[in-house]
């Protein structure tokens, strides 16, 4: 018996493939695929991480059981637990030893919790020099309408939000779109804050286009932040040498051989 593809299945298939590519994106795809930039949290290129933590403000939507900051510092675990979940709209900012510096590429990575590589709660990401003024890191979302509290994105739509790719990979980020803002030092950013997007049309990319997550939700609304992975630390300045000090340890030694020399003489 000879088998034939009917008619339906192969324009059912045809219909999908064109349906998928018209949702995909011009972005980088899932962890794993050619061109993704997704970054292992046990890559080489990770040479610290988070330290510290400040101003955890969780936004709706959240049990206490997800309340904990001190999950987002150190080493990513990559699993659902290991994380601070920021609700809708909260927000959280970490702080590092020494200073995230602008070199080559990317210059940190944002790890959260996902299951998958389309179930993707997403957060803006700003960093600041003094920890008072924060700058917001270029971003763009073209999900095309709202995809509910359980619903998927394509992460070839999303570009520059953390949380684009799933636990265990993060999200990169270069400093270098903020070279010369006033009032930032890309090569010393001591603080990277993470703001929940509220997915449900309220929320803008940087060209004002609506970004869409998966909204609502309850328990653990929002952004889960498991780690942020240094890459370009900036190298510690050398210390002045301390001229006055050689000088004056020159003068006492001098004062003494004159001293020791006039007693010898007498
Ligand atoms: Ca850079
Ligand atoms: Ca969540
Ligand atoms: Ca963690």
């Amino acid at each position: 018996m000879r088998h034939t593809l009917s008619l339906p299945f192969v324009a059912g298939a045809l219909a999908f493939g064109l349906i998928s590519t018209a949702y995909a994106g011009p972005y980088a795809p899932a962890a794993g695929k050619a061109g993704s930039t997704a970054l292992s949290m046990d890559s080489a290129s990770i040479v610290q991480w988070a330290t510290s933590y400040q101003d955890y403000l969780p936004g709706t939507g959240v049990d206490a059981t997800w309340m904990t900051p001190e999950k987002a510092l150190g080493h990513a675990v990559g699993d659902s637990y290991d994380v601070v979940t920021l609700g809708n709209g909260g927000r959280i900012t970490l702080g590092f030893d020494g200073f995230i510096a602008n070199g080559a590429g990317a210059d940190f990575a944002v790890f959260e919790n996902s299951f998958s590589d389309t179930f993707l709660e997403l957060a803006w990401v700003e960093v600041s020099s003094n920890g008072a003024d924060f700058f917001r890191l270029p971003n763009a979302s073209l999900t095309p309408a709202a995809v509910g509290g359980f619903g998927n994105i394509n992460p070839t739509n999303i570009d520059g939000l953390a949380g684009k790719y799933r636990q265990g990979f993060g999200t990169q980020f270069d400093l270098d779109p903020l070279a010369g803002t006033a009032g930032l030092d890309v090569n010393k950013v001591k603080y990277v804050r993470i703001v929940d997007v509220i997915g449900n049309g309220q929320s803008v990319d940087t060209a004002g286009r609506v970004i869409y997550d998966p909204y609502p939700s309850t328990g653990s609304a929002g952004f889960d932040l498991d780690a942020i992975g240094v890459i370009n630390v900036a190298v510690a300045p050398v210390p002045e040498p301390a001229t006055w000090l050689l000088t004056a340890l020159g003068l006492a030694l001098l004062g003494y051989a004159a001293r020791k020399n006039s007693r010898q003489n007498a």
